[in-house]
């Protein structure tokens, strides 16, 4: 943890007044550096009382996602320990693509308060305003091949699922492959990309987008896009929600690299996925095709079987739903 997140968490803990001295001593650091900290910590949007005698007095943090606020009480063992905090990038996959060539390690994150350019799949684009939701991406090393990369976005749909669950107490689902939906309207996307040879992955950037305290959509997306504050009629914290995802993510992945318990993941998908048992439409190719959702593989392929009975597997691309999208 760096000097900040350290005293921070001093300063969280105790929360009463500590002196410099007694934070020079914890920290092994001189009273200056704890000063120089403090006076950033204080630009950065922390309300800290500094009185003579006393010491300092945390009253108040920033709601922000930066690593002095998510680590403390982060409970993951890798996942999310090193954190990139941005105010504002184009595209935290963008980002995190570069760390990752740099050789940035596993479970490294990319946070940003606000993306300008963020990144649906198919060139589209994910509205991610300042402040209002959880804009991250995860760099993954998994020793797996690539066809079985489409098995990450999955996990990824458990874990935020399940935090929703956990945190708001609303109902998520899924809708395959990386679409989570609260009452049948989008709240979280995810965008998995990869780099890969023939048989091997370099790394995986798995890309979440979770509104969370969006109140007014743009208008093109206002009827199919919610949050959680719009379903759950309050205000979320934006860090209980982070930590809580990423400690689930870090779960369904260690799961996910024991091959025995692959089955199991699959089931519990299953259970909450909107899309089986379903009519559903496919584009392929620039082709429509309508079928019943009627399973899932082992790589997390939706198996669809066509009105005249064949049965296709669908990797990816545009399926939608009857009942939940737009088509009759
Ligand atoms: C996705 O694409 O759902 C993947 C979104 C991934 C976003 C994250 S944020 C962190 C990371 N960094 C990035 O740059 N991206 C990832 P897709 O299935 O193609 O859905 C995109 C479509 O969803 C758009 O064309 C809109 O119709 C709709 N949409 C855009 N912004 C939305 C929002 N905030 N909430 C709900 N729907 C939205």
């Amino acid at each position: 943890m760096s000097l900040k997140s350290k005293i921070v968490e001093i300063l969280k803990e105790k929360n009463d007044y500590v002196s410099g001295e007694e934070m020079s001593n914890l920290l092994g650091v001189s009273r200056t550096a704890v000063w120089k900290t403090i006076s950033r910590l204080k630009e950065e949007g922390y309300v800290i009382e500094a009185v003579t005698n006393k010491g300092y007095y945390l009253k108040q943090s920033p709601d922000l996602l930066t690593e002095e606020e998510i680590s403390p009480t982060l409970k993951t063992r890798y996942i999310g320990r090193k954190i990139y905090h941005y105010k504002q990038v184009d595209s935290t996959n963008k980002e995190a693509k570069k760390l990752a060539i740099d050789g940035a390690a596993e479970g490294s994150i990319v946070i940003s308060e606000e993306q300008t350019a963020g990144k649906g799949r198919l060139g589209r684009t994910w509205a991610s305003p300042y402040g209002l939701g959880i804009w991250m991406s995860l760099i993954l090393r998994p020793q797996i091949t690539p066809v079985e990369v489409s098995k990450i976005t999955l996990i990824a749909a458990l874990a935020v699922s399940k935090t929703i669950q956990k945190v708001t107490g609303l109902k998520a689902e899924i809708k395959w492959p990386n679409d989570i939906l609260i009452n049948k309207k989008k709240v979280c996307g995810i965008l998995t990309e990869m780099s890969a040879e023939m048989d091997k992955i370099n790394y995986i950037i798995l890309g979440i987008g979770l509104n969370v305290n969006t109140e007014e959509f743009p208008e093109e997306i206002a009827h199919k896009a919610t949050s959680l504050k719009i379903e759950g009629k309050k205000s979320y914290d934006r860090k209980e929600l982070t930590q809580e995802l990423l400690f689930e993510i870090e779960n369904y992945y260690r799961l996910f690299t024991k091959q025995e318990t692959v089955d199991k993941l699959l089931e519990e998908y299953k259970a909450c996925c909107v899309t089986l048992n379903k009519e559903v439409k496919i584009i392929r190719n620039g082709i429509e095709y309508i079928g019943k959702a009627v399973g899932l593989t082992e790589n997390g392929e939706l198996l669809v079987e066509k009105e005249d009975g064949e049965l296709i597997h669908v990797f990816s691309g545009e399926v939608s739903v009857r009942g939940i999208d737009a088509y009759v």
